[in-house]
């Protein structure tokens, strides 16, 4: 066990004992909702893998530990100092343990997280990518090149088309990483259910999905793959309200000079004001479909 980790009493036994377990992000907490909606998300995030006979494991790094599995009172400690805690991507991290910080964990962070816990399904919402423009300022996120190294699976809702859709799935398809579409074959935009872009491969059930993973695992290819699950009809957004705040936010980021790590959460957070509470609701919405539709798997894994 790495000597940094620590796993939750209750995470700990369900991996022992075979139980289904899903790992969660907290940079979500921290920098993607306000408070108190991102503690209060959270927690029904977690109450839904519950529900749905698994056991969640949000990871963070507290006090320079790697934490998979935080208790309640962690999670509102970070969904109230937001911004305040640093976001922690896999460059951070030597750093963090070493003076002891705090730290939100990115899907890069979660995944390693995840891995080094042993579990094998992370829920989240949205995944970082190439950004637009990455042709002359080389933004792709790092959450990419863990995907083609890390063995887990990150079941999200697509990527929002503050990214470049196109070029984030030909680095995934150069890095090898399988792109999953549940229920279709486009790739979701997180918002709207549609992209025009084609995923990989279609799966219908968490049991292929299952069945995927292992035989990824078993083949000995390395790296994860990524499944996107469209968000749910009822609460997906107008597409061209939400293409406006994202030229909007694109445009006063750039006249900013807005770069590195503060990127995309500068994005997010200006889509989201733009769009106002509706945007939150579906944000909200997505990560509790993509809890589900995770925890379904996790479980289905555990009977293989
Ligand atoms: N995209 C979203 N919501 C998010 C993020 C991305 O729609 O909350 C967060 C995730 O934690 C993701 C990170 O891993 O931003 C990517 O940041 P960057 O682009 O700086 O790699
Ligand atoms: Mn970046």
């Amino acid at each position: 066990m790495n000597r940094y980790l620590d796993i939750s009493p209750e995470v700990k036994a369900a991996l022992d004992e075979g139980k289904p377990v899903v790992a969660l992000e907290s940079t979500i907490i921290s920098h993607g909702m306000p408070y108190p909606q991102n503690v209060e998300t959270a927690l029904n995030v977690e109450a839904i893998i519950r529900e749905c006979g698994a056991v969640p494991a949000t990871c963070a790094i507290i006090g320079g530990r790697l934490k998979a599995g935080l208790s309640k009172d962690e999670i509102e400690h970070l969904g109230k100092k937001g911004y305040d805690v640093p976001k922690a991507s896999r460059r951070d991290l030597p750093v963090l343990i070493a003076r002891g910080s705090d730290g939100a964990t990115t899907v890069t962070t979660t995944m390693i997280i995840a891995a080094l816990a042993g579990i094998r399904v992370f829920a989240t919402g949205g995944i970082g990518g190439v950004h637009r423009g990455a042709e002359t300022t080389m933004d792709i996120s790092a959450d990419l090149e863990e995907l083609a190294q890390t063995p887990v699976m990150v079941v999200c809702a697509g990527a929002k088309s503050i990214l470049d859709l196109g070029l984030t799935l030909e680095y995934l398809e150069t890095k090898g990483v399988p792109v999953l579409g549940y229920g279709t074959e486009e790739l979701p935009a997180f918002y709207t259910r549609h992209s025009g872009f084609k995923v990989d491969y279609r799966v219908d059930s968490p049991e292929e999905l299952a069945a995927i993973y292992q035989a990824q695992r078993d083949s000995g290819c390395k790296g994860g793959m990524l499944v996107t699950n469209p968000i749910p009809e009822q609460y997906s957004m107008d597409k061209a309200v939400i293409d406006r705040a994202i030229e909007t936010a694109l445009k006063e980021a750039a006249e900013k000079g807005v770069h590195g790590k503060q990127t995309t959460p500068f994005l997010l957070a200006k889509v989201k004001d733009l769009t106002g509470g509706d945007s939150l609701a579906s944000n909200i919405q997505l990560v509790y479909n993509n809890a589900r539709l995770a925890a379904k798997t996790a479980a289905a894994l555990c009977r293989l």
